[in-house]
């Protein structure tokens, strides 16, 4: 049978995608005793339709899990939804569809998108966040951490959106407002549910160790947004009073040009310290700081503000008397709440000193050159470390000796201590929402008068998400929607069996995506969240694929996630992750990111509709290294598309001639540069895959197949052998970027079976060594020619055919040679006078 000659995707890849799933190819667990590789994508929220990001990020997972299969590996690469969340619900809001089919419909729709790629999936191990078999382990997890006390329940000032009308997370407080619908976020005081991140804060930090193969770029916004700061805290005495201000600092050794403290606006000692004469400009000030948000007050460009409270404090070194400010840019909740201010020595002390003139005062001089002047000469902070001046006995010190002296000394006397505070935030995670995990929590005011909370036992679990009346549920307005069901608020009290009442909060999405990548590894066990020996075979995940975005948010809460799990006795891997890939953006054809908002957005389902999914793959894979972000090319997807024909086109050219064919004897010629030509091919693309480099693996295969057009006819059997080696080696190096026209090719020159399922063969050494080497040739420096010699030539030949050369003679003619530099496999150089 002869081989069509045109190629024709839509017929070819609905054909394969069926058979690899009739076939169950993609399933893990197939290879007991075979190492084992877990590839992860970060799971989607199920929104309308893919975009192009997604089809990015599952297809730099895809390489990967379909070249480690073929390498042997037993790989599992899981798919599911991350399928609760905001979107659906305010979406419910606007147009009162159900969050629950919305969803569904969504879910399918990825689904089949996701499918017409022709990713690898094992679909037996789906997991939907939003499924009572899922998150009723979410309230399990509850349950354990907070007979942990991880979980607590607070009061605390919360970011309120006054669009979404919930409580979100700083991080996604932008410049005020909330990132998802930009609308005014405030400070609330509210109950709220929260983990204990920050008891992890430092094993977080100290894991980062184990996490080499991450980019660096997260890491050290993780190590940011941890924020460890060393410094000690000082108790500064008040005047005429017993009341202490201790001050949090990690410049002691600056302490001695102080010369104002600022405490918070709310700090608990303001309205104590204020003298009468000051307490009515005190109580405004501190009522209009009330009014804003947190961000809004610390923003970086924020005028930094402040008033006086009439009281002084003594610097618990020298003795002196400074004033005692409140400002804006002091927070609460950081530290201590009280800073001992240095204008000499920190920029934003020195601008607040010179708004409200406040004294400056030189203490610490540069190492070297001029030294510094107190007072309105000194043009501008010195921040940097140096040599104590005017510090008492400390003065000549230089600042990390007297860093250390000090705080020792402080300790000593017991009037302050050494110590490390973090930036980071206990997570709150308790949500006014409706499509989320209920938290198994009632309220009973006989057993539990002071709405503490009474966690449900296990065996009550799932507490289900009641299906709703969407209209006079999700109104987007006052309660939270739960409270707005009787049939579900209303409930027996565990303890005493009478009438209570449950949390109408659900948890943060956040807390889905925290563990489902342990999930995936036993989907249906219904006796714990996964099955601990499946736990113990998979993880940690080799290689996880997903946005940058994610950097401080999914990527630190998973992290912390993997340690409880831990404790828990359910996993014995202390980080999630071995080797993460964040992978840039698709822009649209004008620079900007794809968007509805630009009209630039190219749809995965045209491309596929129009040149076949494999066109599409080949195209996203090629456009740049994963990490790097690309401008979408239409030109270049035809560029991808003109690729695949081209390597249909010379299979079917070869097929009847080459098909089946075999040869013994000696490889020459022809025969031998098809042979050359693929075994490089093979170890260019391994290498390259390995490195992440994708773009230059398909630009290997892509020289291979103009090689094996070099070719031209076949007329011996070596070259047609050769011929059938090469078409079955392209099919096998296609495999991860062009899977079903790779299977194709294969079937057509008679091999059974999925490529996939195929060894990635290993390459000839012996054809792939390079036999020639261009040695570059110099005189006096000057690059006069290029010789190609074979590799196993010495410095005679070399500079025989070099000498050889018409410009090299000309340049050595009539000159006296000093010196020949001889650099093996590289250069030659000529010194003449
Ligand atoms: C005196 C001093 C002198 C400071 C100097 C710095 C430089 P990081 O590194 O970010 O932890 N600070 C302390 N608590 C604060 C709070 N609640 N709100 C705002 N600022 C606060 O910063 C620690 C420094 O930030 C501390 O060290 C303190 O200012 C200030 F030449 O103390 B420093
Ligand atoms: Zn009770």
């Amino acid at each position: 049978m002869s081989m069509n000659e045109r190629y024709e995707p839509q017929a070819i890849e609905p054909k394969w995608q069926k058979l690899w799933e009739d076939e169950g190819v993609f399933r893990a667990d197939r290879g007991p005793g075979a190492p084992k590789k877990y590839v992860l994508e970060m799971l989607p929220y199920p929104s309308g339709k893919m975009h192009m990001g997604h089809v990015r990020n599952y297809l730099i997972g895809d390489v990967y899990a379909r070249y480690y299969a073929m390498r042997g590996f037993d790989v599992m690469h899981p798919m599911g939804w991350d399928a609760f969340g905001l979107p659906a619900e305010n979406a419910a809001i606007k147009d009162g569809v159900h969050p629950a089919k919305r969803t569904a419909e969504n879910v399918a729709s990825f689904k089949e998108e996701m499918r017409s790629l022709g990713y690898s999936y094992d679909w037996t191990r789906e997991v939907n966040t939003s499924e009572p078999e899922y998150y009723r382990w979410n309230q399990w997890f509850f349950l354990k951490l907070l007979e942990k006390d991880i979980v607590y329940r607070r009061f605390s000032k919360v970011n309120w959106c006054t669009g979404c009308h919930t409580v979100i997370a700083n991080e996604q407080v932008k410049e005020g407002q909330c990132e998802r619908c930009e609308s005014k976020v405030v400070d609330k005081e509210m109950p709220e549910w929260a983990f204990r991140i920050t008891r992890y804060s430092q094993k977080l930090l100290d894991g980062m160790a184990e996490l080499g193969a991450w980019p660096e770029r997260i890491t050290s916004m993780q190590r940011n947004w941890i924020g460890r700061s060393d410094g000690v805290e000082a108790d500064f005495g008040v005047k005429g009073s017993t009341e202490k201000i201790r001050v949090f600092t990690t410049r002691i050794d600056t302490v001695f040009g102080c010369t104002y403290v600022v405490l918070a606006p709310d700090h608990p000692l303001v309205a104590k310290l204020a003298t009468p004469d000051r307490k009515a400009e005190v109580s405004a000030f501190v009522a209009r700081m009330a009014a804003k948000s947190k961000t809004e007050r610390t923003e970086e460009g924020a005028e930094k503000e402040g008033v006086f409270t009439g009281a002084f404090a003594l610097n618990p070194f020298s003795g002196r008397e400074v004033p005692i400010w409140i400002a804006n840019f002091v927070l609460a909740d950081y530290g201590t709440g009280a800073v001992m201010s240095v204008p000499a020595h920190d920029d934003r002390d020195f601008a607040f000193a010179r708004k409200y003139s406040l004294p400056v005062e030189v203490v610490i001089q540069p190492p070297a050159g001029e030294r510094l002047p107190s007072g309105a000469g000194l043009p501008a902070a010195f921040t940097e470390d140096g040599t104590l001046d005017g510090s008492g006995a400390f003065t000549g010190l230089t600042s990390a000796e007297a860093r250390r002296r000090m705080g020792a000394e402080l300790a000593r006397e017991n009037r302050g201590r050494v110590t490390v505070t973090y930036r980071q935030k206990d997570w709150g995670f308790s949500r006014q929402r409706y499509w989320g995990t209920p938290i198994p929590v009632v309220y009973c005011t006989r057993c539990d008068p002071e709405s503490k909370g009474i966690p449900l036992p296990e065996s009550a679990l799932p507490v289900r998400l009641p299906d709703i009346d969407v209209q006079a549920v999700l109104t987007g307005k006052g309660e939270p929607p739960l409270a707005k069901v009787p049939s579900f608020v209303q409930t027996t009290c565990p303890r005493c069996g009478g009438p209570a009442r449950r949390e109408v909060e659900t948890m943060d999405t956040f807390v889905d995506s925290c563990w489902y990548f342990a999930r995936y590894l036993s989907p249906k066990c219904d006796t714990a969240p996964f099955e601990v020996a499946a736990a113990k075979r998979w993880l940690p995940v080799d290689v996880y694929v997903g946005g940058p975005e994610h950097a401080v948010m999914h990527l630190l809460y998973f992290r912390f996630w993997c340690r409880l799990m831990r404790e828990l006795g359910l996993t014995s891997v202390d980080e999630p992750v071995t080797r993460l890939v964040t992978q840039g953006i698709v822009n649209g054809p004008d620079g900007r990111k794809m968007s509805k908002r630009w009209g630039n957005v190219v749809a995965p389902a045209s491309i596929v509709k129009k040149y076949g999914a494999d066109t599409a793959r080949l195209y996203v894979l090629f456009a740049g290294p994963p990490e790097r972000d690309f401008d979408w090319s239409d030109d270049q997807v035809e560029g991808a598309f003109r690729f695949a024909k081209r390597v249909w086109a010379i299979a079917a050219q070869h097929h009847a001639a080459a098909r089946g064919a075999t040869f013994t004897g000696s490889f020459e010629g022809k025969a031998l540069d098809v042979r050359r030509a693929a075994h490089k091919c093979l170890k260019r693309v391994g290498e390259a895959i390995e490195r992440l480099s994708f773009n230059t693996a398909i630009a290997g295969v892509m020289e291979f197949v103009n090689a094996l057009y070099a070719a031209e006819k076949l007329e011996t059997p070596a070259e047609k052998a050769a011929m059938a080696e090469a078409i079955r080696i392209l099919s096998l190096v296609l495999t991860p970027f062009a899977p079903h026209l790779a299977d194709e090719l294969a079937h057509q020159y008679g091999h059974g079976g999925p490529t996939v399922r195929e060894a990635w063969p290993a390459f000839d050494p012996a054809l792939v060594v390079e036999d020639v080497l261009p040695y570059a040739v110099q005189v006096n420096g000057k690059l006069k020619a290029e010789v190609r010699v074979p590799a196993a030539a010495g410095e005679a030949e070399v500079r025989a055919a070099a000498e050889a050369d018409e410009k090299v003679k000309a340049a050595l003619a009539g000159k006296s040679l000093r010196k020949v530099v001889f650099v093996p496999r590289h250069l030659v150089n000529y010194v003449v006078g």
